[in-house]
């Protein structure tokens, strides 16, 4: 199952903030795609925030809602308002931080943890627990926090890679250990390595039911896993046909021109290149059938594949797009070719067109 955190990880990217409009908007997009859950947002930052959640939790979507909480009584009575059903309390319990950041002992953390998830609990939300900074944290401390929230009855707990740091045969070996607890494991992966999605799929292996991603990778700093790429490898990894791929270029534009920020042209799947095709080789062959070339088609994902023209192009490129105008003349593709070839600049199809019916009259 998927997590989308657009709305939550994905607000925490510098410049974006969402209007609780974004917020509805984006969410029913997400829940066309049929992400399993949408964690969509925390409240306890902005009273903007909660307005926004509780207008998406209205919408009665078919995604579970999900909140963001620290492990404070204050931030689950704000997620209570929201009457969102699920809670994700989070605290992070490494030595390091404990020591340095908290200054309280382990002790006073599993006492906070288990406040938080009974009074949780008790209001009747469901409940993630996330023992932030899971991959930097002593397995001793896990397992503590482990064995209480087992005993207090968490829903889920989530393993995240706080610092995009973890190597996936370690992530892989963590996450089959946590699994054996027996509580529904969870995964949330940062990207400051580009290891995200590679962790989030050996956590798959290793037992994780649930994965974390956002619209477009984005989130704190090099952001977490992306949608898009989580839902096209469990596609053609795992055979999953449960979303809907098609509306993922829809979404990853809207979610672009909500927050502003444009993925780079090589972004996979949703990249303005994604599904264009340049060197005369890769065309001749794309042309006959694009799997030469395209692990999946580009209509797989809602896209159109597109013939890039400029001197690496060969005669198939030049009659694939003279053809699409009609125009079917071997003297003038072959004219057109060294045209082509002896440039630097790149030709777009009306161009071409418009060239060669110059050379035919
Ligand atoms: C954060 C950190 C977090 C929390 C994940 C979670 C992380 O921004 O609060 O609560 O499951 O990466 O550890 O996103
Ligand atoms: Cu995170």
């Amino acid at each position: 199952m998927v997590l989308d955190s657009t709305l939550r990880e994905g607000e925490q990217t510098p410049g974006v903030n969402f209007s609780p409009e974004d917020r509805l908007r984006i969410g029913i997009a997400l829940d066309e795609v049929g992400v399993d859950f949408i964690e969509a947002g925390h409240p306890a930052v902005s009273p903007e925030i909660l307005e926004g959640v509780r207008l998406l939790v209205d919408q009665g979507l078919n995604a579970d809602i999900l909140c963001h909480s620290r492990a404070l009584r204050s931030d689950i009575d704000l997620v209570l308002k929201t009457e969102a059903p699920w809670v994700g309390i989070f605290l992070c319990v490494s030595r390091n931080c404990l020591s340095r950041r908290f200054g309280i002992t382990l002790e006073d953390a599993l006492r906070k943890i288990e406040d938080a998830v009974l009074y949780a609990k008790g209001h009747g939300l469901k409940v993630r627990f996330t023992p932030e900074d899971t991959t930097r944290t002593e397995w001793e401390h896990l397992e503590a926090v482990l064995r209480l929230v087992k005993e207090l009855g968490v829903d889920r707990v989530s393993m995240a890679d706080t610092t995009g740091s973890a190597h996936p045969l370690e992530f892989f070996n963590l996450v089959r250990r946590v699994v054996k607890f027996g509580i529904p494991v969870n995964v949330h992966c940062h990207n400051d390595l580009g290891l995200a999605l590679a962790n989030a799929i050996m956590a798959i292996e290793a037992g994780a039911t649930l994965v974390d991603a956002t619209v477009n990778g984005i989130g704190e700093r090099a952001g977490i896993v992306d949608l898009t790429q989580l839902l096209g490898a469990l596609y053609y990894h795992y055979g999953i046909g449960k979303y809907r791929l098609e509306k993922l270029y829809a979404l990853s534009r809207l979610v672009e021109q909500v927050t502003g920020l444009e993925t780079p042209p090589n972004w996979p799947i949703v990249g303005e290149n994604a599904f264009t095709h340049k060197a005369g080789l890769h065309v001749s062959a794309v042309v006959r059938d694009p799997s030469f070339y395209e692990f999946l088609p580009a209509e797989t994902f809602g896209r159109e594949r597109r013939i890039y023209v400029d001197r690496f192009a060969g005669r198939e490129t030049i009659r694939f797009h003279l053809r699409r105008f009609g125009i079917e003349d071997d003297g003038v593709v072959e004219a057109l070719l060294r045209k082509v070839k002896s440039s630097r600049r790149p030709f777009t199809p009306e161009a071409l067109a418009e060239e060669a019916r110059r050379m035919m009259t």
